[in-house]
């Protein structure tokens, strides 16, 4: 038996769901198009200055008009799940529930029996970071009102779509649009208000999530027997040292990054270390109160078991080790935390800044965050390499092969319940700040022609072959 076990290949359970994901505002294009109101990623790519070399996501991949064509690709490479969002203003041009836009409505209608003709399952992210104008305007992820009009947008595509949707996703990535948004000035909206905005985002971000999970709860689940959850974006993080203040710092950044969507959602309430640490350095700053906002009992327990499964994006990893208390001074979400972080510098670097190639990292974040929250499941929605656009994307194919042998294992060895995988991304698309000009499609996109035609990449030919055979292949 053990002879046995050795020489067997390891293969990814028969049911597994392996796919591709993208994102309204990076692919879609069609931005004022058949009644689409603006969002708040229309007015910032439209300020010049904002995206590099001024790209914009007006047309993109232009897959408001070529979705056939990328249900076709999906198709070829004999995917089983495909990752969406949807466009709030196409849908609600001005975000309130007053004027529905029908042709909004038919696109994903229209996308959705696309994708189950092909036997694709679609796996719909509500909102992936492009708000209505008009809700920005209202006070946006600061206000948390915002909560009630994203219920009433969850209503409506749960109505519409409901009957052919199985997985939900609320929000994509709160903490990138409080973090980039709201504290650098990076993202949409382009607001600094360091150590403020980024809380007040979260607080807001976590009452809309539970909203439309209760509403869904309330109302479809039953019907439609449906799963709802947020997606969390984690990564993984190493301590520099064995030292005890080295594996303080890890867990701080554990919970300040993982741990501050998934604990809400999973157990209740924030991690004890967030609330002690603002409300410390809150009181010190002169604050009567902290910056991070306080929630009730009954929110606790509203928001308190509002994920049927885990949605993990997962990229990279970091090491990290200890800081000294900072100055008393202006308040930044980094004085909150408290932590230094470097990379090993023999992980492969990617076009972005911030992504490097480690692995064995995600199947260390899968162990904790299982043996942390005990999710029902995970589903790794998104996993990628960004390069400048390469047709034979080796460095890619390395990476996905390395991230899959180790989800695998995480499957196998670690008896983790790891349900899906969509790689990131399909298309080359629209990078947010960094336009066009990095690249995380497995099938390269030629933004300089009409056609947006598009191209298998290797490492598209690669993961084809993984999918067929549910073995990582050579
Ligand atoms: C994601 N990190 O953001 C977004 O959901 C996608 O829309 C985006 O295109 C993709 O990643 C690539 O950037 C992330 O620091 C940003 O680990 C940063 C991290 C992870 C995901």
């Amino acid at each position: 038996f053990k002879v046995y076990r050795c020489l067997a290949v390891k293969e990814f359970p028969e049911d597994f769901l392996f796919g591709a994901a993208g994102a309204s505002y990076q692919i879609e294009g069609g931005w004022d198009e058949d009644g689409k109101g603006p969002s708040m990623w229309d007015t910032f790519a439209h300020t010049p200055g904002k995206i590099k070399n001024n790209d914009t996501g007006d047309v993109a991949c232009d897959s408001y008009h070529k979705y056939k064509e990328d249900v076709a690709i999906l198709k070829e490479l004999g995917f089983k799940v495909y990752r969406f969002s949807i466009s709030w203003p196409r849908i609600l041009p001005d975000g309130t529930p007053t004027k529905i836009n029908q042709a909004g409505i038919d696109y994903y209608l229209n996308l959705i029996k696309e994708l189950k003709a092909a036997g694709i399952e679609p796996l719909i992210t509500l909102y992936h970071w492009d708000l209505p104008q008009y809700l920005l305007e209202l006070g946006g992820w600061l206000n948390p009102r915002l909560a009630d009009y994203f219920g009433d947008f969850a209503r409506i595509c749960y109505e519409n779509f409901g009957e052919y949707v199985k997985y939900w996703i609320t929000l994509n990535e709160p903490g990138t649009t409080c973090t980039q948004g709201y504290e650098y000035g990076t993202h949409a909206p382009g607001l600094k208000l360091p150590g403020e905005g980024v809380h007040q985002c979260t607080y807001v971000s976590l009452l809309a999530h539970a909203k439309a999970y209760r509403i869904y709860e309330k109302e479809f689940k039953e019907k439609q027997g449906g799963k709802v959850t947020l997606n969390v974006a984690c990564s993984w993080y190493y301590t520099a040292t064995d030292s005890d203040l080295d594996k303080e710092a890890q867990q701080r950044i554990l919970d300040f990054y993982c741990g501050v969507y998934a604990q809400p959602i999973f157990k209740g309430n924030w991690p004890q270390i967030m609330i002690d640490r603002i409300a410390n350095r809150s009181k010190l700053e002169g604050y009567s109160f902290s910056r991070l906002p306080e929630f009730t009992q009954e929110e606790i327990d509203y928001i308190n078991g509002t994920a049927d499964f885990l949605s993990l994006n997962m990229y990279t990893s970091s090491i990290v080790n200890y800081l000294d208390d900072q100055p008393i001074g202006t308040p930044s979400i980094w004085n909150d935390l408290g932590v230094a972080g470097t990379v090993n510098s023999s992980w492969p670097t990617s076009a972005s800044s911030w992504l490097f190639s480690d692995p064995p990292g995600i199947r260390y974040l899968l162990n904790y965050l299982s043996k942390t929250y005990n999710p029902p499941a995970i589903f790794i929605t998104e996993n990628g390499w960004s390069d400048l656009g390469d047709l034979d994307d080796q460095g890619r194919l390395a990476y996905w092969k390395g991230y899959l042998t180790n989800i695998l294992d995480a499957i196998v060895e670690d008896g983790i319940n790891v349900i899906g995988y969509t790689a990131w991304s399909l298309l080359d698309n629209f990078e947010w700040a960094e336009g066009y000009s990095q690249r995380f499609g497995m099938v390269q996109v030629d933004f300089d022609d009409a056609n947006r035609t598009r191209t298998l990449k290797s490492s598209a030919k690669w993961y084809k072959e993984v999918v067929a055979s549910r073995q990582i292949v050579d």
